[in-house]
């Protein structure tokens, strides 16, 4: 039985070494990055038993991206090997007044190559409890958006719980296109772990200027954010947001929220997050809430070991959050933030 599976693309990713420019570049530092990738491997590392579905071409690099997944005891054996190439990013890491950025060599990709049938969806999600993917997913090409929407449906049918990151990527689409996808997949989720802004850019859930303190969302507004959420969408269960405020280009304040039972907005406690390499917080932070839900961790226990993973996956090179459930949980309980079991 699997906790977690999870569907999307994983690419080979280059960068220059420390804070060069990309044409300045004489070699690049190898990783490998995707949102959902990132999500099972950093759970993988906190004890879940997770699998990764894409699609990989037979040839090394596609080799080299499995061995990198099952290095870290991420399951591997729905992967389909098919299709020409494997997508490259070039990460440049940003420092003082020059932001990070990222140059896509993706397209035509082996997972774009999807049919169906390629995929046994219906061996693994007859086994997960977890089903989770992202909009960057749902961007990526007709093919791959069929072959999600076929998986979120089989989720449903086989009572498996969709978990699901907005993740939006200004590179790959619009956010009027992202609105008419997402909308269409939203009645199949269970789980929605985004942030503020994907929110209302995306799913165009406006609130009023008087819930906002300049750019920032009041507390009150963060309650009525959540609340419209659900009422649009009776499906959600469970809505968890982060929200982050820079104090400058390489300091943040980072903290999340979520509504309990009782109908109360919890948040974790803001922690200040000294920025490394930012690639991947947002799934080290959706990582640590998944492992909130399946662990049966209180709200508040949930958001402060996900606030606390996004905080220490800055500080990581690459884009996946590697930490150990040992590493969080002492600092957590120091903090007087539980986390026990
Ligand atoms: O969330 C991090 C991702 O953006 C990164 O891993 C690369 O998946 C990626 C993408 O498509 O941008």
């Amino acid at each position: 039985m699997f906790d977690v599976v999870a569907f999307g693309e994983i690419m080979l990713r280059l960068s220059p070494p420390g804070y060069q420019r990309r044409i300045q570049a004489s070699s690049f530092d190898i990783n490998f990055g995707g949102a959902e990738a990132n999500v099972v491997v950093a759970l993988s590392n906190l004890g879940a038993k997770t699998a990764y579905v894409t699609l990989f071409p037979p040839n090394p690099l596609g080799d080299a991206t499995v061995n990198y997944l099952r290095k870290f005891g991420v399951d591997t054996s729905a992967i389909v090997k098919k299709g020409k190439r494997l997508g490259i990013y070039f990460l440049e890491k940003g420092v003082g007044q020059r932001p990070s950025s990222v140059v896509y060599d993706r397209a035509d990709s082996a997972i774009n190559e999807v049919q169906p049938g390629d995929i046994d969806w219906e061996r693994i999600l007859s086994n997960t409890k977890i089903f989770f993917s992202t909009g960057i997913t749902a961007a990526l090409s007709e093919n791959v958006l069929n072959e999600l929407i076929s998986a979120f449906r089989l989720a449903k049918q086989k009572g498996v719980k969709v978990a699901f990151d907005i993740n939006f990527r200004s590179k790959l689409w619009s956010y009027e296109e992202a609105h008419e996808v997402i909308s269409q997949l939203m009645p199949y989720v269970d789980i929605l772990i985004t942030n503020e802004e994907h929110v209302r850019r995306v799913l165009k859930i406006e609130i009023e200027r008087e819930y906002f303190d300049g750019i920032d969302l009041k507390e009150e507004g963060q309650k009525i954010l959540i609340e419209k959420l659900q009422s649009k969408y009776h499906n959600l269960e469970k809505v968890v947001l982060a929200a982050r405020r820079s104090i400058s280009s390489s300091k943040n304040i980072f903290f999340g929220y979520t509504k309990d039972a009782d109908g109360n907005i919890v948040f974790s406690s803001k922690r200040e997050i000294e920025v490394v390499d930012r690639v991947g917080g947002g799934d080290a932070f959706t990582a640590g809430v998944i492992y909130g839900i399946l662990n049966g961790l209180p709200e508040k226990e949930m958001l402060e070991l996900s606030t606390y993973m996004c905080a220490l996956k800055h500080t990581i090179e690459g884009d996946a959050a590697l930490v150990t459930l040992e590493e969080v949980k002492q600092v957590l309980l120091q903090d007087g933030h539980g986390l026990m079991k």
